[in-house]
């Protein structure tokens, strides 16, 4: 896979050199490149931002360093358009078919990739649609992702629009709070996102029981040893009984993701439930006094 991120704050990406996501770096599985966007301006101040039209407070990033950055890192000009068919091998643009920016940033050979492999790009916004565990599984398996990240008030609409003529173009939020900018969230989603990539986690299995993969938290964990200040590990864990064990878990895995997280419960198929989950449910239904059996819940 390879990671592109442009950021006036490069440094804040430093991160992504570290721990895991760094360790892919070093075995090759992600190329990874983390880009200034003053790097494309050519005035003497440098300058990514000016005043927005129609007023109103802060500033707004100019759209020229960024669509030099994104010509430079998406490959624009060397796509290729589709054959009759679509098709994937047709002829190579000629190398000088498109700009490039000082850093021509992504190496060669995206000139016959097909359309679904087109660059995706990702914008970082409070206005964007909600990451999720779903969004992350899926971008792990595609071949190369750029992250945009503006400061200020965010960044010129226009260039937006621009890059959809050239990439899958996508605004992501992380959550419902106001960040100075989109780096940390880019941090986030390329965590999300890279520990799924095949080959990153030493063991795969430890993937396959996640939170959140089938809808729900995940349960509670004990380690030795067994009384601990007057604290003991529920006994069911020390007795050997796998299929007990297995309902336990899933039993507590329903009662947390009803006490704290409602929604999820709501989105869950019903078809995903046996009976006893249903039993679960409704005994902490029963026992809120606002809330409805889940056998009378509307769907
Ligand atoms: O608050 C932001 C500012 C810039 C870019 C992204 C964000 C954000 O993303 N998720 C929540 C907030």
């Amino acid at each position: 896979m390879r990671l592109d991120v442009v950021s006036i704050f490069p440094e804040y990406l430093s991160p992504l050199r570290l721990s895991l996501i760094g360790r892919a770096v070093e075995k090759g599985i992600i190329d990874l490149g983390v880009h200034d966007l003053r790097d494309w301006t050519h005035d003497r101040h440098r300058t990514v931002d000016d005043t927005p039209y129609g007023g109103g407070a802060g500033m707004v990033m100019k759209p020229e360093p960024w669509a030099e950055a994104l010509t430079a890192i998406l490959g624009v000009g060397s796509e290729v358009p589709d054959g009759p068919e679509g098709s994937p091998t047709a002829a190579p643009a000629s190398a000088e078919s498109g700009p490039v920016g000082p850093e021509p940033a992504a190496p060669a050979g995206r000139q016959d990739r097909p359309a679904g492999d087109r660059p995706l790009l990702i914008v970082p916004s409070p206005a964007g649609t909600p990451f999720t565990q779903a969004h992350a599984a899926e971008l792990a398996g595609r071949e190369h992702l750029v992250f945009a990240c503006g400061r200020y008030e965010g960044i010129d609409q226009r260039v937006v629009e621009w890059a959809r003529d050239h990439a899958e173009v996508r605004l992501h939020s992380i959550g419902d709070y106001v960040l100075n900018g989109g780096e940390v969230a880019a941090l986030v989603m390329t965590e999300a996102i890279a520990r799924l990539v095949p080959g990153i986690i030493g063991n795969p299995e430890s993937l396959t029981e996640e939170s959140l993969e089938d809808g729900l938290l995940e349960y509670p964990v004990y380690t030795k040893p067994a009384a601990w200040r007057g604290r003991a590990v529920p006994d069911i864990l020390l007795s050997g009984n796998h299929a007990a064990i297995a309902r336990w878990r899933r039993d507590e895995r329903l009662r947390r993701t009803a006490e704290v997280r409602p929604d999820l419960i709501a989105a869950l198929d019903p078809a995903a439930l046996d009976r006893r989950d249903r039993a679960v449910l409704d005994e902490i239904a029963n026992a809120d006094p606002s809330g409805l059996a889940w056998g009378d819940r509307p769907d």
